[in-house]
């Protein structure tokens, strides 16, 4: 954990005029949590049943608008074409070839209706509907949206994997919620390359026992791959189906009942379902995105993250169509067909939110301001950022060079397990600090403290924790109780334990200081040691393995991993790369290890343990401090070469 501070002490005081029209009143962080998620229960969403109990609170689990019923997909289709809006906007579809494509087009809120509809009608023929588990493997195209909201509207939970991952961990994920029903699409198309999607899945479904029993197909490059009896194109299912949405009613969802689980990387074991529910968290999502990014009716957001992570179903699957925002998809990558597709995109529908991560910030920060400033970007009026601290120099250039030297940046911290935005600068209210979240939401209550539980003081390190519920938190773990509790509600018996470091500064404010568990993050994407790890050593030449994050201009974290191998066997560079496509090919491309450094063994301690500290500084290529609990320093020593050089 570095305990470098963030600015000069520069800060910028809120628009005045943003401070009139903001969404969000100062006196909402003054109000007691129960009635500022009560009022908010009330006037954002629309409820088939009332509830009669705003929270109930054992923890660790919560309930939240006890009692009420009502469909996700509802609230964020339905109700906004019978509210006279089926003409607005829902979709900018744009596709990876970027906006002057052909293939771009607009999605109205009667067309996504419609395009819903007739998805659940097809799920229903394949036998989902309340209660059965659906699992989705894709890119960022419109039918993945679409695909989640048909599973809210029939009552069916859906475990999104992120399309980059491997065919192995899709059906890890899928078996182990009981998936019915993977919905995929052909090829992926990103950076002007078809790349497998749908052969990856069969790899993993076909590699053991699945609870799969069909999988529904998106035509997305028209590729002529292999199509089994499992198998089903998207366009054949519903080609005579009904798109009308009284063939097919919202089905009415307890407040409580499971919407998703999304996996997410922990530091010990296999990933961890997180487990969401319906109202909490839509309640959640919703109104973070509508006081965090001041959407108004003609606001035109762009969220650039990936579905497939937890930032894309709160920000830009459920949150922002439940607000009946219009907003761009972009199938994409930055730098793809060229390094101003981005500004291009902003420049030709007018974006005015844009909500990325560090990692974007700084891939164009490299690329050059030259490329943004041939466009007109003066339709941004707020900026976001999510997934890692963002460092003051990438914010300053956000700021300059997006924003025009006057958007407001809300760096946003939040987790899966929170479900939404829980520490952010709010516009018109808060004085920006470059590189720090600052202020907990309204109705959140944060707290730093140290080992043994007391507060800490500003300008100290400590652990950030929770001590109050908000509606969008996760409720456990799928089927591990045990695990939930010892992760999250053990460190502290009162209150929740984020597994991040933070401190306050004089004022007050909270700077986020990075993961205190072995949890990595590349470009903002969690990972977890173990998983790379575990990859490593099934490689057959690999006796042990041991995973270490260094800090890393671009990505944030890059991976750095410490493996031994087995007698009479050497560390090659065929060996490095052959390693790499382990992990590649077990986890995904984006856990693939920077950098892979051989030794006779792993530094270890007399009881066996494995120092993870010092190789935490032999990767960053820090001093290493006291080694003398080590069994044999000679290995570290070897190491320390190998980086060095
Ligand atoms: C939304 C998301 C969560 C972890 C979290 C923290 C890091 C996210 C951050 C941030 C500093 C921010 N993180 N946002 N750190 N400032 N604004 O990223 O969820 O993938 O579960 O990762 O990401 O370490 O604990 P997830």
């Amino acid at each position: 954990m570095s305990e470098q501070t963030a600015t000069e002490g520069k800060t910028y005081a809120p628009d005045p005029e943003l401070s009139k029209t903001a969404n969000v009143r100062p006196e909402m962080k003054e109000q007691d949590l129960r009635e500022f998620w009560d009022e908010q229960a009330k006037a954002r969403l629309d409820w088939f049943e009332d509830y009669d109990e705003v929270l109930d609170w054992q923890l660790p689990y919560a309930k939240w608008f006890v009692g009420g019923k009502l469909n996700a997909c509802y609230n964020c289709v339905d109700r906004h074409v019978e509210g006279g809006k089926g003409d607005k906007v829902a979709l900018h579809v744009v596709p990876d070839d970027g906006p002057d494509s052909s293939e771009a087009r607009d999605i109205t809120y009667s067309e996504l209706q419609r395009e819903v509809v007739k998805l659940a009608n097809g799920l229903k023929e394949l036998g989902v509907g309340k209660g059965v588990p659906v699992g989705i493997y894709m890119q960022m195209i419109p039918e993945a949206v679409v695909a989640m909201l048909a599973c809210a509207r029939l009552g069916a939970p859906h475990t999104v994997v992120f399309g980059g991952f491997s065919g192995k961990a899709v059906a890890e994920r899928c078996n182990d919620l009981e998936c019915k029903v993977l919905i995929t699409q052909d090829e992926a198309m990103r950076g002007g390359k078809a790349g497998a999607q749908k052969t990856n899945a069969d790899e993993g479904l076909d590699a053991g026992p699945t609870t799969v029993e069909k999988v529904v197909v998106v035509k997305r490059s028209g590729a002529d791959i292999p199509m089994s009896d499992r198998d089903v194109y998207l366009h054949d299912l519903v080609a005579n189906v009904s798109d009308d949405p009284e063939s097919c009613p919202c089905e009415p969802m307890d407040s409580e009942d499971l919407l998703f689980l999304l996996y997410t990387s922990g530091s010990t074991g296999k990933p961890k379902g997180v487990v969401h529910t319906t109202a909490g968290y839509l309640l959640g999502v919703a109104t973070t995105h509508n006081l965090v990014f001041d959407v108004k009716d003609d606001s035109v957001y762009w969220c650039a993250a990936d579905v497939g992570w937890i930032t894309g179903h709160s920000y830009i699957t459920y949150g922002p169509l439940a607000n009946g925002v219009t907003q761009v998809l972009f199938e994409g990558v930055p730098g793809y067909p060229d390094q101003e597709v981005w500004w291009r995109i902003i420049e030709k529908y007018g974006v005015s939110i844009l909500y990325t991560s560090p990692t974007a910030i700084r891939a164009h920060m490299k690329a050059g301001e030259k490329h943004a400033e041939a466009h007109d970007l003066s339709s941004i009026k707020i900026l976001g950022s999510v997934g890692e601290p963002i460092n003051p120099e990438a914010w300053e250039w956000y700021r300059e060079h997006i924003g025009g030297g006057k958007a407001p940046i809300m760096d946003t911290w939040w987790q899966t397990e929170t479900g939404h935005i829980l520490i952010t600068p709010l516009p018109g209210i808060t004085t920006l600090k470059p590189g720090m979240a600052q202020q907990p939401f309204p109705g959140v209550r944060p707290e730093i403290r140290d080992d043994e539980g007391n507060q800490v003081p500003a300008e100290t390190t400590g652990n950030l924790v929770l001590t109050e519920p908000w509606p969008g938190m996760m409720r456990g773990l799928y089927n591990d109780d045990q695990r939930f509790r010892e992760n999250y509600w053990s460190k502290y018996s009162d209150a929740y334990f984020a597994g991040d470091g933070a401190k306050y500064d004089a004022d007050g404010d909270i700077m986020l200081m990075g993961r205190i568990d072995d949890v990595v993050n590349v470009s903002g994407h969690r990972l977890s040691t173990f998983e790379i790890e575990s990859a490593l050593v099934e490689h057959a030449d690999v006796a042990e393995a041991a995973v270490a994050a260094k800090k890393d201009p671009d990505t944030g974290q890059a991976i750095v991993a410490f493996v031994s191998l087995i007698a009479d066997k050497q560390g090659t560079e065929e060996l490095e790369q052959a390693l790499r496509e382990q992990v590649a090919q077990s986890i995904g491309k984006l856990a693939r290890p920077a950098s892979v450094i051989f030794a006779h063994d792993l530094p270890k301690t007399r009881s066996g343990k494995i120092m993870r500290r010092l190789l935490k500084n032999i990767a960053e290529g820090e001093e290493l401090g006291d080694t003398s609990t080590l069994v044999d320093a000679s290995v570290v020593e070897e190491m320390q070469k190998q980086v060095n050089g």
